[in-house]
C-alpha cells in the first residue's frame, strides 16, 4: 500500500492543526503509521512544537509555503519516510495559501517520483470570518483582496469542512450552510468540531473509504486564480513569528503568562483597527507546555492546550497574523511582551524574531 497523503487546508486560525492532532490520534489507536508536515513562511512555528510535543513524528518546511517549495515538502517527506513508511502523512499548508491543487497536490501526483496515494482535499471554513466574508459584508476586518483568497480556498475544495459546530447555533448552521450552497453548489459539506471530535468518524471514513479517492469526482476543479489579486491579499497581513525566554525568581502559572500575551495582543490589535487573523502562542518547560490562541477579534482568547504548571522558567513561541504592517506588528509584540513580563513580575529575553509580510507566491510547478 502507498502512503496516503492527506492535505487539509483552510485560512488562518481555522483549526487545521486541531484537526490533524485529533486525525492522528484516531489513526495511530488504529495502529497506523503516521507522519505529520506542518508549512510555515519562517521558523519557530508553533504548530510545529506543538504537535511535537504531543508526540507525534513531525517534519517542518519553513521559509516559504509548500507550493513555493515544493522540493523541500518532497525532501521533507522523503526523511519522514527513509527509516519506516508512514501509512499516512497528514499536511498543513500555510492558511493564507491557495491553488494548492494545482501547485502540490497534481505536482505530487505527476511530477513527483514516490507513489502515494492522495486524498480528496478537504478545506476548514472558518465560521467567524466566513460568514461574514461570504454575506458580502463590507468591512469585515479584511481587504477584499485578503477576503478573495478565503474564497479561492474554498473554491477549490474537493469539499468543505464546517468546523467549530460546538459553538454554533443550529440556525447559524443552517445559514452557513445555505450561504456555502449558494457560493459553491454541490461542495460536499461535513460538520465538524475539532474540539469535541464531532464529524470525525465521517471524516476518517471519507479518507479511509477507497471509494472516496480519485475515482469519484476527486479534484475535478480547475482554479481560475489571478496571481496579482493574491499576491497583493497575502501582502496585505503582517508576519511574526519568535521565541522569547521567560525567567522570574518566583514561579509563574505558564497557562496565565501564554493567555496574557495572547489577551493583550488582541485588545492592541482590536483598539487600533487590525484584524486579528490569528495569533498563536506555545510555552514550553522540561516536558510541560501549554498553548493559547486567539482567531479574530470577536472571540476571546482560548487556553487551548493547558498546562496546570507552575515554572521558573518558560521557553515561548509567539505567531501572529495580523491585518498591519510588519513594523507596527513588531511593536504591538514588543509592548506586549514588556507589559506582560511587568504584570508576571519576570524578565523576557527575544531570542529570535522576523516580522515580515509574505513575498509573491511563484510556485515552483503549477499543473491547471
Ligand atoms: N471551539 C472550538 N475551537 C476550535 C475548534 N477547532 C479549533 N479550535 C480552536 O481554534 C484555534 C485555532 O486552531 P488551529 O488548529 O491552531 O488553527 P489553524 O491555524 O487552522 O491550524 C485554537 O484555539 C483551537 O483550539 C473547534 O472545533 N471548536
Ligand atoms: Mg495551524
Amino acid at each position: 500500500m502507498n502512503p496516503k497523503y492527506i492535505m487539509i487546508g483552510g485560512f488562518l486560525g481555522a483549526g487545521k492543526t486541531s484537526t490533524i492532532s485529533r486525525l492522528a490520534k484516531q489513526f495511530i489507536k488504529q495502529g497506523k503509521r503516521v507522519a505529520i508536515v506542518t508549512n510555515d513562511q519562517a521558523s519557530d512555528l508553533v504548530d510545529t512544537f506543538s504537535l511535537r510535543s504531543q508526540g507525534f513524528s513531525v517534519g517542518e518546511v519553513a521559509g516559504a509555503c509548500f507550493c513555493c517549495n515544493f522540493n523541500e515538502l518532497t525532501q521533507t517527506m522523503e526523511s519522514l519516510t527513509s527509516h519506516s513508511l508512514p501509512d499516512l502523512i497528514l499536511a498543513e499548508p500555510v492558511g493564507s495559501c491557495t491553488d494548492l491543487v494545482a501547485t502540490v497536490l497534481k505536482p505530487l501526483e505527476m511530477v513527483y517520483g514516490m507513489p502515494l496515494d492522495i486524498a480528496p482535499y478537504g478545506v476548514i471554513l472558518k465560521p467567524s470570518h466566513g460568514k461574514k466574508i461570504l454575506e458580502g459584508k463590507t468591512g469585515c476586518g479584511f481587504t477584499p483582496k485578503a477576503e478573495y483568497i478565503f474564497k479561492k480556498q474554498i473554491e477549490e475544495a474537493d469539499f468543505i469542512l464546517l468546523n467549530r459546530i460546538d459553538e454554533l447555533s443550529p440556525s447559524d448552521i443552517y445559514n452557513l450552510e445555505n450561504l456555502i450552497y449558494e457560493k459553491f453548489p454541490n461542495k460536499p459539506i461535513l460538520k465538524i468540531s475539532a474540539k469535541t471530535g464531532f464529524g470525525f468518524d465521517a471524516l476518517h471514513s471519507l479518507y479511509i473509504n477507497p471509494n472516496s479517492d480519485r475515482s469519484t469526482s476527486f479534484r475535478n476543479t480547475s482554479l481560475e486564480l489571478d496571481y496579482d489579486i493574491y499576491a497583493e491579499g497575502e501582502a496585505e497581513l503582517g508576519w511574526l513569528n519568535c521565541q522569547v525566554e521567560v525567567r522570574s525568581g518566583s514561579p509563574f502559572l505558564l497557562d496565565t503568562l501564554l493567555v496574557h500575551i495572547i489577551q493583550g495582543l488582541g485588545a492592541r490589535f482590536l483598539v487600533q483597527g487590525f484584524e486579528a487573523a490569528h495569533l498563536k502562542t506555545i510555552g514550553l518547560y522540561e516536558g510541560f507546555y501549554a498553548v493559547a490562541n486567539l482567531v479574530s477579534n470577536e472571540t476571546g482568547p482560548e487556553l487551548s492546550l493547558p498546562s496546570g504548571v507552575s515554572v521558573p522558567f518558560a521557553n515561548v513561541v509567539i505567531n501572529a497574523r495580523v491585518g498591519t504592517d510588519p513594523v507596527t506588528l513588531e511593536q504591538c509584540v514588543r509592548d506586549q511582551i514588556e507589559s506582560t513580563m511587568n504584570a508576571l513580575d519576570a524578565q523576557a529575553k527575544i531570542t529570535s524574531l522576523q516580522s515580515f509580510r509574505p513575498g509573491r507566491p511563484i510556485p515552483t510547478h503549477r499543473i491547471s
